[in-house]
């Protein structure tokens, strides 16, 4: 008997934002590779995750959730990030909320019809969705939109259904060796996690529109002796928003650096020191140039 051959390749997860792609994510890998927040365009970033499965490995491609609102540099840099993703993919994983289709999820599946990559619907949000059986009509309705591969309800937050999706990917793999180190959980820096992890914290505390003209710059990464030394910049786009962004005497900062030193002691295990300063660039969102200096795909 022959052995099976090794699987390789590149699976990107796309929907609109706020569906649950970074959970789905990290409740996959078992890790977090990928920041979440309950508001949307929270991932602004392709991100790779490694999942080692049967005999395969998968790279997982976290996107930004692809959105109409594109009035920004930064937003249609994000679209452009997502979609490059998908051309790129040997598999699809697209995510939706069950009970909740919206044209934007229309956009995106048509963009996967588009690009013909095969596509597994993961109906994320099953939790949510009470009595269980209006689940059927969901699930038939997704059926008639498109021809996916599979159809998987799940909950990415509650981890339930995940096995199922571990055990179709592979199929949809090229043959071929790892390509990244089995150890290896994510393609992005420490220094990466640390900035997005700041931005997490940023968002999750602040309110309304504040957190989409935030942007967080490493300044300086060291480790010494076991510990971190982290300096980082919160880039704002007006000189109004720095005010709200350190709060009174402070306080709004510190509670800020407070929970993610903590956060990212937990993610990277060592002791942080966490330094954080206020910056206005102006506009910075809808600048192309700014937006490469600041880390982000180019255009
Ligand atoms: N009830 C419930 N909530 C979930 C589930 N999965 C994710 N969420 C919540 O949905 C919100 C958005 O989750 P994310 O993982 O950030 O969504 P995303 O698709 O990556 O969003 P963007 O990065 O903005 O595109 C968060 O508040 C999650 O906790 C789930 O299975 N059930
Ligand atoms: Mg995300």
């Amino acid at each position: 008997m022959t052995e099976k051959a090794f699987r390789c390749g590149y699976v990107a997860v796309v929907g609109r934002p706020n569906v649950g792609k970074s959970t789905l994510i990290n409740a996959l890998v078992g890790s977090k590779v990928s920041i979440v927040t309950a508001k949307p365009q929270t991932t602004r970033h392709r991100i790779l995750a490694v999942l080692p499965l049967d005999n395969a490995q998968a790279l997982v491609i976290d996107t930004p959730g692809m959105h109409r609102s594109a009035g920004k540099a930064m937003n249609r840099v994000m679209n452009r990030t997502a979609s490059s993703a998908l051309a790129d993919a040997d598999l699809v994983l697209f995510v939706s909320e069950a009970g909740r289709w919206t044209e934007e999820d229309a956009d995106v599946l048509e963009k996967i019809k588009t690009s013909g990559v095969p596509a597994i619907a993961v109906l994320n949000k099953v939790d949510k969705v009470h009595p269980k059986d209006a689940l059927f009509g969901v699930l038939s309705e997704l059926s008639g939109r498109h021809d996916f591969a599979e159809m998987i309800p799940l909950s990415a937050a509650k981890g339930s259904n995940l096995a199922a999706v571990r055990k179709c990917i592979p199929a949809f793999l090229p043959v071929s060796p790892p390509l990244f180190p089995e150890a290896m959980r994510t393609d992005r820096s420490p220094g990466f996690h640390a900035a997005e992890i700041i931005r997490e914290k940023l968002t999750l505390m602040l309110h309304q529109e504040l957190p989409y003209g935030l942007t967080v710059q490493i300044e300086r990464y060291e480790e010494a002796e076991g510990k971190l030394a982290i300096n980082a910049i919160i880039w704002v786009e007006r000189d109004s928003q720095k005010g709200i962004v350190v709060g009174k005497g402070g306080s709004q900062l510190k509670q800020v650096g407070r929970a993610a030193r903590l956060d990212i002691k937990e993610q990277l295990g060592k002791p942080v020191h966490l330094e954080l300063w206020v910056k206005v660039k102006q506009n910075w969102a809808d600048n192309e140039q700014d937006l490469m200096s600041l880390g982000f795909d180019p255009v």
